[in-house]
């Protein structure tokens, strides 16, 4: 049992790797038939990612995938045939047509958060989620993708550092494929490893190699638990490589043939088969019925697609405004009372508290009514060159009158 992984869940790990790649190899199809609607991403030679990541977490977690994350769709319970009919605007598909891509998500049952495309905003979203689930006292981990050029986004540092002083049950996976569009990692992020950007907000990280799906598994696995414990959210940077442009109308030749090259060696699903027989965990005919049984599987998803109709013309102006109940049914499930929660009435203890919190002075140098504590300087001028709290001693306060004037004499000004 290496790194902790049994047999069978070695088997899982590359049957989802197969699946992943033969789902995108038929969208690849039926794109260059014109039947696929928006634009098609490709997520080969990284489905160790999507697929060992995901793999790592329980039915009650949460994920929020992007366009590459094909692979954790699948291992988080999506049909194929929801894919292809997305991709091709059919009115079976989960959005019933509205979108050509991958926008779409199931809140109620395998609790997917549709992907924004605005890169970063996943992560104060997943981190939302987080914190709601602990609220509710549910005990999940929520988790998202990133790559090596959306970690320059500030949605990123401002959202992890969210996430990291709301010690949020939080995993993020930075898919480092050296690439975002034509631009090479190294002319973006002064890091070797981008796992490093972790540092700066105090949590864990780690780097693994992207393509060895153990690894990938293993390593979430940890990470995973280690957010669930009330350890706070984790960063893991993926090594890997894009193989294909960007998307379909890139052909990437910006792309050095050499850097291909030694990441064709490397490929994903090669690798596990090769680890797989050598364990001898499967041999030819183990490996022919995971053939058959992909394709028997997508022979049929991708007939109910081909053969769905597209939505309605007179559907194109419904479901564009929120209408209410009839527009959409999910509400909060509340466990404390609301009256609970809504101040000033609040009965809930509050989980963090800020030493000096409304204590302080402000800018007018009237007590000011929301301050965190006063600065060094302030407290040190007082208290002739040391801060208050060092002596020992309480901030001198000023009557409430005061501080009213203080704030209209600066609003006068
Ligand atoms: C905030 C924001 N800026 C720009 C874009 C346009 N855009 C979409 S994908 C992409 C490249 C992303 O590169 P990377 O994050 O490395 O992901 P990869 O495509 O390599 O998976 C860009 C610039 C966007 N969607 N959101
Ligand atoms: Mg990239």
């Amino acid at each position: 049992m290496k790194l902790g992984i049994t047999k069978q869940q070695h088997l899982d790990l590359y049957y989802y790797m197969r699946l992943n790649r033969a789902v995108e190899d038929t969208m690849v199809k039926l794109f260059r038939q014109n039947k696929i609607v928006g634009g098609l991403y490709s997520s080969e030679g990284q489905e160790a990612i999507s697929v060992g990541t995901a793999y790592a977490l329980e039915r009650k977690d949460w994920l929020a995938p992007m366009i590459r994350n094909i692979g954790a769709l699948l291992v988080k319970g999506v049909p194929p045939r929801d894919i292809f009919t997305q991709h091709m605007a059919k009115y079976t598909s989960p959005t019933r047509g509205k979108d050509g891509t991958s926008h779409f998500g199931d809140l109620q049952n395998l609790h997917i958060v549709s992907p924004i495309s605005m890169l970063g905003d996943l992560i104060p979203v997943m981190t939302g989620v987080a914190m709601a689930g602990r609220y509710l006292g549910h005990q999940i981990v929520t988790m998202t993708w990133i790559g090596d050029g959306g970690s320059s986004t500030g949605v990123f540092h401002e959202g992890l550092n969210f996430a990291a002083v709301q010690k949020a049950p939080f995993v993020l996976i930075l898919e480092n494929n050296q690439w975002a569009y034509s631009t090479p990692v190294k002319k973006q992020v002064p890091l070797e490893n981008l796992a490093d950007r972790a540092k700066a907000y105090g949590i864990r990280s780690y780097t693994v190699d992207g393509n060895d799906v153990g690894e990938v598994y293993a390593t979430t696995k940890k990470a995973v638990a280690q957010a669930r414990a009330g350890d706070g959210p984790v960063l893991i940077e993926a090594k890997t490589m894009r193989m294909r442009g960007h998307a379909q109308h890139d052909s990437a030749d910006y792309v050095p043939g050499a850097m291909f090259e030694h990441w064709r060696q490397r490929d994903p699903i090669a690798l596990h088969e090769k680890f797989l027989r050598k364990e001898k965990f499967l041999d030819a005919r183990g490996q022919a019925e995971i053939t058959a049984k992909i394709e028997t599987l997508l022979h049929q998803e991708r007939d109910f697609a081909e053969n769905s109709p597209m939505p309605p013309p007179e559907f194109a102006d419904s479901g564009v405004y929120c209408t209410g109940d009839d527009c959409h049914k999910v509400s909060a499930v509340w466990q404390r009372s609301k009256s609970e929660v809504s101040p000033p009435r609040s009965g809930s203890t509050a989980v963090w508290s800020v030493k000096g919190f409304g204590s302080g002075k402000g800018s007018s140098g009237g007590t000011a009514p929301i301050h965190f504590g006063e600065t060094r300087d302030q407290a040190a001028d007082r208290a002739g060159g040391e801060p208050a709290a060092a002596l020992g001693k309480k901030p001198r306060k000023k009557s409430a009158s005061t501080a009213k004037r203080a704030v209209r004499g600066k609003a006068r000004r």
